[in-house]
């Protein structure tokens, strides 16, 4: 999809309508970069708390939670989620703080997509 960014309105020139003033208004927007958060396996967290968190604070559904929580078992390391820096950071958080509260070694980490 093709975004307008220039703020003029979408007439592509970047001035105003043809009426032999030009006036360039150019205010660019950015998309933010995206970060991926990795859960890595370990051999004590239970699976039924990964697959918890992963409903809690990662949106997904019993199947989708499973199926990734399965993953990492198997492979070491998974995709949780592509999110903007601050809210991987905060789904870190709240998964790190969980499992301590519950003496869980659960780690996840942020990576840039
Ligand atoms: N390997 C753990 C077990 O056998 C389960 C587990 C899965 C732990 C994914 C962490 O990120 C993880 N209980």
């Amino acid at each position: 999809m093709k975004r307008d960014d220039d703020n003029n309105g979408g007439n592509g020139s970047g001035d105003d309508l043809d009426h032999g003033v030009a006036v360039k208004s150019r205010t660019k927007t950015k998309k933010p970069s995206m970060y991926k958060v990795l859960m890595l396996n370990d051999d004590y967290t239970p699976m039924e708390f990964v697959i918890q968190v992963l409903e809690q604070f990662f949106a997904k559904n019993h199947d989708e939670a499973t199926k990734i929580m399965l993953h990492v078992h198997q492979k070491g390391v998974g995709v949780c989620g592509v999110f903007t820096y601050e809210v991987a950071e905060t789904k870190v958080n709240q998964t790190m703080d969980l499992a301590q509260q519950h003496q869980h070694p659960l780690q996840c980490t942020i990576e840039k997509d």
